[in-house]
């Protein structure tokens, strides 16, 4: 995603002082870059989909002259290669254990002792997977926009539970699938996104990722359509979802809930737009109940997307009240 419209709460635009490469095995290199102040707090920011990539606006989110920003391409998107718009590259090396390992690789290559994690919508299930499996390496959490891939919010936002809100968006996000397919709509893009040729991953690629672009706003934002839709990006980030989806993220039913307890003792902020579509407050409210050491900001004028301005005052907000521990 290029930059939103200006955003009053965001600090002003940054260019990274140092980017790199991470050698992460599998062949997988994994873009990774720093910016804000060298000698300040560590944070990684953590990106959605899975497959959207980071984008320079979230650099935005985090006071500059406090904080020693990393933000990371996850595998096989944004300038991580190989990238799964490539017909060749291979989705068995992307996996969430296989992103919960590079995150760990790269803070230690990094010489970083522990970190604040923030991430929103995938990003806050990635965070908490990596939060649950190396505690002792997270200092905060800032999540947002809670998604953990149970079967209920796959089913809410890609099955038709959704279609109540976007009916007309539905339609077009069904068009590519014949009607007989559309009782397992992951499954039939499933079948398209993994065929080799452009004439039918092409499209599929487009409809998935334009029914999920359209919906993350209160109101539309044709921009962010816009931007998502660039035909590399948009089949990189229809692939890695589809594929995340199709393996229920490697969880068990329910496990990044019902493991909230090894996140005891880390100060957390949970930021959700009470509007949001794509992830549903139900998820932020069922995390809560399991986890009530974490505080619950509830934006009561926002969707989904971290770019809605009430969703990013709050998050500045939860990232100055850390920079300050
Ligand atoms: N996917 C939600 C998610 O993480 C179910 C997401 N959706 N779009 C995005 O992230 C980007 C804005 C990062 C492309």
């Amino acid at each position: 995603m290029t930059n939103p419209k200006k955003i009053d709460a965001l600090y002003p635009p940054i260019k990274p002082y140092e980017t790199g490469y991470l050698l992460a095995g599998d062949g997988q290199r994994i873009y990774w870059e720093q910016s804000g102040n060298p000698e300040g707090k560590p944070v990684v920011f953590l990106h959605g989909g899975p497959g959207g990539g980071t984008s320079p606006w979230q650099r935005q989110l985090f006071d500059p002259e406090r904080y020693r920003i990393v933000l990371l391409d996850q595998r096989g998107c944004g300038r991580s290669t190989p990238h799964a718009s490539d017909p060749d590259a291979d989705l068995r090396f992307n996996t969430t254990w296989h992103l919960v390992a590079d995150i760990e690789l790269l803070r230690r290559n990094l010489g970083i002792a522990c970190w604040q994690v923030v991430g929103g919508s995938w990003g806050s299930a990635l965070a908490l997977a990596y939060a649950q499996t190396h505690p002792e390496s997270v200092a905060e959490l800032v999540l947002r926009g809670i998604f953990t891939l149970r079967r209920h919010e796959l089913e809410w936002f890609y099955e038709g539970g959704a279609s109540a809100i976007f009916p007309d968006l539905w339609e077009e996000f069904i068009r590519p699938i014949p009607v007989l397919e559309r009782s397992r709509m992951i499954e039939a893009y499933h079948r398209r996104l993994s065929d080799p040729d452009p004439a039918v991953h092409g499209p599929a690629a487009m409809a998935w990722t334009t029914w999920e672009a359209s919906t993350l706003t209160l109101r539309p934002d044709r921009r962010l359509v816009r931007t998502m839709t660039d035909a590399a990006t948009a089949t990189a980030f229809a692939r890695i979802e589809n594929h995340y989806f199709m393996h229920g993220g490697w969880f068990e039913e329910g496990q990044l809930i019902a493991n909230a307890g090894r996140l005891r003792g880390i100060p957390a902020v949970i930021v959700q737009g009470r509007y949001d579509v794509c992830t549903p407050i139900m998820t932020a409210w069922d995390l809560h109940r399991a986890w009530p050491e974490a505080e619950l900001v509830i934006v009561d004028d926002a969707g989904h997307s971290a770019t809605e301005p009430g969703i990013a005052a709050a998050l500045v907000a939860a990232t100055d009240r850390f920079a300050a521990s």
